[in-house]
């Protein structure tokens, strides 16, 4: 095995024989396969786009496999090789799909689409099959892109949102990576068309959310419990939040939600639910002691999963893209998941051990803090505000995170953090305070959700009267983990932004070459000490 996708790889280098984060090297290799598979579909899909025979099916495909890919998703050989199956015979019906419409010429494939069961195991599908380490670098920077947009695009089209362009993209990157034609610059090109797609898919998934349940209203969230015996719901995707809550409604169960799932407590339609309670603990790496504490069932949406304890595993369920063996695995049927077995299982269980009490806020989306923008533009006008902080991204179990507690505690008072994504659990339950009522961590939600963040940049330096927002008076101090946050950087580069402070360390995957490229067209500099970064971003 070689993967060096996330920012907890070993040695900052790449994780060889199992992973960091628990991925054995067996799963490891398979999901490499997965990749080289998919990219052959890409091939053959990509002519079916073009004859008019794409099916919607290969698309839903696609968003998972990739999905199962991304850190801490699925852990599974057994779930990665069902996924490898379909596809070689997901890749056979659109072939013979093509052949029937005479869109294909047999006598004139490359390689990566003559890839089948038989010779698979002969192939290096493995990253470093790549020699040159910039090709290298940059081939897996779009992968891990178009990871990410997989992943928002799966909860969108949870929520019935799709996008023929966005889909079409990921069949093209992935095609991409194996055309050895492709300079340096081309490949660049197309990281950055990747943000782009990645701030489309992004904005869809907005369009999905906002549409389903309302725009996040500003909302404080208990992280207090009761005494009802209850379920925790982790992940992102928020329509099996739904349909969980309604199947629980009236049967004394209490819901709480965990990890990236706490924005769901700001949506109108959630906040309908009385036995939707609030959020219990903390992020995603926190869970091993805050699963076992909760007592009840568990619910995995999506990453992150961290391998469970034996002493909670068989309270863990998983459904959509992710998985674990030992827990169990819920699968939809007509579009509808059977929670029942989490509900029964529920009823037998202890009610949470109270961890915290008190609120948290939550909710400042776009919608919500743009229909206060004239309080806020106000407050910059007087001075009271002097500099917005993005410290949006992921959160991680190494100490050196942190770096961000001391870094948003050390900020001045007149600084407003906007935060999206679990980022945000290294400052959100400090007591920052406030500057004339607006709360000086604005949450707008999830990770996806910093789609958010920049709406509301743009909206308030529009009405603040700065053209580039390069010159508005925001800085970035983003904290990366996995492949989401890879792409929602790639979205904030192609949307111009500079000068982005990115931690807590670079990624391995980025050769010094590609670093190099990176520094000078957009100034991305590695964070150092709160001091030091606090004197540059501040200025
Ligand atoms: Fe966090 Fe995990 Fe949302 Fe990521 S829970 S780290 S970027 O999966 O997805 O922010
Ligand atoms: Fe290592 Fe991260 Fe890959 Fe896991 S996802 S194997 S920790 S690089």
């Amino acid at each position: 095995m070689f993967c060096y996708q996330c920012e907890e790889t070993m040695n900052g280098e790449g994780c060889t024989k199992n992973g960091m984060c628990g991925k054995k090297g067996e799963v490891a290799d398979l999901q490499d396969d997965l990749i080289y598979v998919l990219k052959s579909i890409s091939y053959y899909n990509q002519k079916a786009r073009k004859a008019g025979i794409s099916e919607a099916s290969t698309d839903d495909f696609m968003f998972d496999a990739l999905f199962s890919t991304i850190t801490n998703t699925d852990f599974r050989a057994t779930g990665i090789q069902e996924r490898i199956d379909r596809g070689f015979e997901l890749q056979n019906e659109i072939k013979q799909k093509l052949l029937d419409n005479n869109a294909l010429d047999e006598n004139d494939l490359p390689d990566i689409a003559t890839v089948n069961p038989q010779n698979l195991r002969d192939r290096n599908t493995g990253i470093l099959a790549t020699e040159d380490e910039d090709i290298r670098s940059l081939r897996e920077l779009l992968i891990f892109g178009i990871k990410g947009i997989a992943a928002y695009a799966h909860h969108a089209m949870m929520l019935g949102n799709t996008n023929k362009k966005v889909n079409s993209f990921i069949e093209e990157g992935l095609v991409a990576t194996t055309d050895d034609s492709l300079t340096e610059k081309e490949l660049i090109a197309l990281v950055l068309r990747c943000g782009e797609k990645g701030f489309d898919v992004m904005a869809a998934l907005d369009m999905a959310n906002t549409t389903t349940f309302g725009h996040p209203e500003s909302t404080q969230v208990n992280i207090g419990t009761r005494s009802n015996p209850a379920i925790l719901i982790s992940g992102h995707d928020l329509n099996d939040l739904k349909q969980l809550l309604d199947q629980t409604e009236g049967t004394g169960v209490d819901i709480y939600t965990h990890g990236e799932m706490l924005p769901a407590n700001s949506y109108p339609e959630f906040k309908k639910y009385e036995h939707l309670v609030g959020n219990y603990g903390g992020s995603w790496w926190q869970q091993k002691k805050e699963f076992e504490s909760f007592n009840g069932p568990i619910l995995l949406t999506s990453n992150c999963i961290v391998p469970p304890k034996k002493t909670y595993i068989d309270r863990l369920y998983t459904t959509g893209s992710v998985g674990y063996d030992g827990a169990t695995h819920i699968v939809a049927k007509d579009g509808k998941k059977d929670f029942s077995a989490i509900v029964e299982q529920a009823k037998t269980c202890e009610p949470p051990v109270q961890l915290e009490k008190g609120t948290i806020s939550g909710g400042f989306a776009y919608n919500s803090v743009l229909s206060n923008a004239d309080k806020i533009v106000d407050a910059v006008k007087a001075g009271k505000i002097k500099k917005f902080i993005v410290m949006a991204g992921c959160d991680g179990r190494h100490k050196d995170r942190q770096y961000y507690t001391d870094f948003a505690e050390a900020l001045p008072e007149d600084t407003v953090i906007l935060t999206a994504g679990c980022a945000k659990y290294r400052y959100n339950k400090l007591n920052l305070g406030d500057i004339d009522g607006i709360p000086r961590v604005l949450d707008a939600g999830q990770c996806n959700d910093s789609f958010s963040l920049v709406i509301i940049a743009q909206g308030l330096m529009a009405r603040l009267g700065f053209e580039d927002v390069n010159d508005a008076p925001i800085s970035y101090n983003i904290a990366w983990y996995e492949q989401k946050a890879v792409l929602v950087l790639l979205a904030l580069l192609r949307l111009g932004i500079k000068d982005i402070t990115l931690g807590p360390r670079l990624p391995a995957f980025v050769s010094p070459n590609v670093l190099n490229v990176l520094v000078e067209k957009f100034n991305i500099t590695q964070n150092t000490t709160v001091e030091e970064d606090m004197g540059r971003l501040l200025k």
